[in-house]
């Protein structure tokens, strides 16, 4: 799949502080110092509707992320797919009468045209599940016995992986209701387990399938992240993102399945985004309280003010969207620009420490922001302040002033 062009990130002289991050398996602040490259999968989007604000902040996160192993110095090798068959993308193209496929890649243009306009670092590896049906289909293969029939459906059996639940450290019942919840079939008779999950689905009546060994079908979900991310990152990388709403089952079976095949760790830390809401609940394509950045854009919102309402939250948090924050991210905009275009501002070194600093610290960029704000509203006589400040700005938070 073609990947969007992202922006160049500028060079900042001096050396940030070490990196930390807080890891879901773990649910500690772990330090994060990859040696020479810093490999990351962040798992994309199911293209059925366009890009709202939550998924935004997601990819900003892992945008943040990178920005700082690139100020360390390191090569960042980044995958990210695209769920481009999957139920809910079939049932919406069924609901509208449009063809799935056009359905997926309508979508994921949009996609990659609203995160070109937010200035997000694209993937070196941006990759369909379509296209990794053949990666899939060995990977099954690789599970040998921890995979089994129920009618012509495969499922794998996460009592073949000892550290199954490790990494969202829950119990059973809880993953049992969660799974229902989330896409899951606890119930389905036959499964030797109800949290099983689907790896194969053989073909519906209707839908799409594809050839195989297996029999004709489609890929499940969670198989379907293991299997790009493997091929393109390996073992053992560096950092597996995505939503919170990823946590359970979606991250859990995926490096389950891949420890299984591989009897390798599958990502080092899992790092989670919290959930944006909208209206009273949790911003999703199925309830439709969307806001979307595309219409944003549409009606003449900066791009960059867009990016700066979402920077202002920490991307751990559950937060809900306002209308405000724009409007208040647009004048923090307006300050900051106005502040950089003085012949003279304070020196710009504490800033830009200040900025690393509070990056360093498990990416805490409403902090970053406060430290610019503080810089933007003090007087001083260093004429490249400003120019040192833009070029932080754009390194460290992807913000053009
Ligand atoms: N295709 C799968 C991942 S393999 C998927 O979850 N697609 S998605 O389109 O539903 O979500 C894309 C990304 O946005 C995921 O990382 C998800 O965790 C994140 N996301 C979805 N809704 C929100 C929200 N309201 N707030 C923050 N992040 C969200
Ligand atoms: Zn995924």
């Amino acid at each position: 799949m073609r990947s969007w062009s992202g922006p160049q990130v500028p060079r900042l002289e001096g050396t940030p502080p070490v990196l930390r991050l807080h890891d879901s398996a773990t649910r500690e602040l772990v330090l994060s110092s990859p040696a020479e490259t810093a490999r990351l999968y962040v798992c994309g989007i199911t293209p059925y509707d366009a890009t709202h604000l939550g998924h935004a902040a997601t990819y900003l996160t892992f945008d943040l992320l990178q920005r700082q192993w690139l100020d360390r110095g390191l090569d960042v090798v980044y995958t990210q797919n695209v769920t481009d068959v999957d139920d809910p993308l079939l049932e919406r193209a069924t609901a509208t009468g449009v063809d799935w496929a056009e359905l997926a890649e309508r979508e994921t243009e949009l996609f990659r045209t609203d995160m070109e306009a937010l200035r997000v670092l694209a993937p070196a590896h941006y990759v369909g599940a379509v296209e990794s049906i053949d990666l899939v289909v060995d990977l099954i293969d690789r599970l040998g016995d921890s995979v089994y029939r129920v009618d012509d459906d495969l499922y794998f059996d996460v009592h073949a992986d000892p550290a199954f639940g490790s990494v969202s450290g829950r119990d059973p019942d809880t993953m049992r209701q969660v799974f229902g919840e989330r896409g899951g079939d606890p119930d389905r008779p036959g499964k030797r387990d109800p949290l099983d999950c689907l790896v194969w689905q053989a073909e519906r009546p209707g839908e799409p399938a594809w050839e195989s060994r297996l029999g004709r079908g489609r890929p499940g979900w969670h198989i379907e992240c293991a299997a790009i991310a493997l091929q393109h990152l390996g073992t053992d990388f560096d950092v597996q993102g995505g939503g919170s709403d990823l946590v359970f089952p979606h991250h859990e079976m995926s490096a389950s399945e891949s420890r299984v095949a591989t009897g390798e760790p599958f990502a080092r830390s899992y790092v989670h985004a919290g959930m944006v809401g909208y209206d009273g609940e949790k911003m999703s394509k199925s309830k439709g309280n969307l806001v979307l950045v595309s219409r944003l854009r549409e009606s003449g919102r900066d791009p960059m003010a867009i990016r700066l309402a979402l920077l202002a939250h920490h991307y751990r948090s559950d937060w809900e969207w306002f209308e405000d924050d724009l409007v208040a991210a647009e004048q923090r905009l307006e300050r900051w620009r106005t502040a950089v275009a003085r012949p003279s501002g304070p020196d710009a070194e504490p800033v830009v420490a200040a900025v690393r600093e509070a990056l360093s610290l498990d990416l805490d960029a409403p902090a970053a922001l406060r430290a610019i704000d503080e810089w933007a509203a003090a007087e001083g006589d260093v004429s490249s302040a400003g120019a040192v400040v833009t070029l932080a700005a754009d390194a460290l938070l992807g913000i053009t002033l």
